[in-house]
């Protein structure tokens, strides 16, 4: 369902590289081409050795498809292959070698808190689809800074950190602006997510995502949960504001004719379904 198609984007985003175009039928490692010439390209930003980045294959020794340390690096898809000291991305090949913009080789590990509600009138009536007759859902959308595209305000799960956490984190940080909050403003940010993220919520997704940040050798997995305020007043009034790395937040419709960024489109449409919403 996840497809491979913004992993194999012609220019790699934050660069001025350019793929080795893949064709379909050669995504698949099992098929064999000998003239396949990916680029080698990791971003200068990993290459300074941020904390959140892994050093170079050679200077160290990862622990691949196990727990390494407090780096999970096993894939949700399955067992990955280990090619020459360097993980192979599980959906095939993408036309660039390296990390990229990615931390991690291997999976990189991010969550996605979709907040969602029921769009009403000024009445507060559940308003329907014109054309599906279906009662429309709108969720919590940020534009991102590095590619001006809407998507959920979703990131990456910090080391030992659970996923529940880095849902309610990304969504205080880029949804609700709390890194820039007073102590007392952050306070009531975290007493209102709590509430929110409470409820268990509904989990989407699991597994890869079509990231075009993606590579050979690193490539993005998330976990996807749905929070619905079913009645409308409990996240509906958290007053929103981008933070972090989100330009803009909104509440948005729920439609399949929205552009999402990687595969967030996917996720939505489950969640439509889920809902019996209008898609
Ligand atoms: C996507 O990148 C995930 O679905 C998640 O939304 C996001 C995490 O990366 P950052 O937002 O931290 O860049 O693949
Ligand atoms: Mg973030
Ligand atoms: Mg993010």
């Amino acid at each position: 369902p996840v497809l491979h198609v913004k992993a194999r984007c012609s220019q790699y985003p934050g660069s001025n590289v350019r793929r080795c175009p893949v064709p379909d039928d050669k995504v698949d490692w099992s098929q064999s081409w000998p003239e396949y010439a990916p680029v080698n390209h990791t971003s200068p930003v990993v290459e300074k050795k941020p904390v959140w980045a892994d050093p170079d294959i050679g200077s160290f020794s990862p622990k691949f498809n196990t727990l390494d340390g407090n780096v999970d690096r096993t894939s949700f898809e399955r067992v990955y292959e280990v090619r020459d000291g360097k993980p192979l991305n599980p959906r095939g090949r993408t036309g660039v070698t390296g990390r990229g913009l990615l931390g991690r080789w291997g999976p990189n590990h991010a969550a996605d808190p979709i907040v969602t509600r029921w769009k009403v009138d000024a009445q507060g009536v559940k308003m329907h689809h014109s054309v599906s007759k279906q009662p429309i859902l709108q969720f919590v959308s940020i534009m991102r800074k590095d590619c001006g595209e809407w998507a959920i305000p979703g990131g990456m799960v910090d080391p030992g950190e659970q996923v529940s956490l880095t849902l309610q984190r990304e969504f205080s940080e880029e949804a609700l602006n709390s890194l820039s909050a007073s102590p007392s403003e952050k306070e009531e940010i975290l007493k209102r997510i709590i509430k929110l993220f409470k409820s268990s919520g509904f989990q989407v997704y699991k597994g890869y995502v079509d990231d075009p940040r993606n590579t050979d050798n690193a490539w993005m997995e998330t976990v996807a949960v749905n929070f619905h305020d079913e009645s409308g007043n409990s996240v509906s009034e958290l007053p929103l504001q981008a933070g972090d790395d989100a330009g803009q937040v909104q509440w948005v419709d729920v439609d399949s004719s929205f552009p999402l960024y990687a595969s967030h489109s996917y996720f939505l449409e489950l969640v439509a379904r889920e809902r019996k919403a209008h898609w």
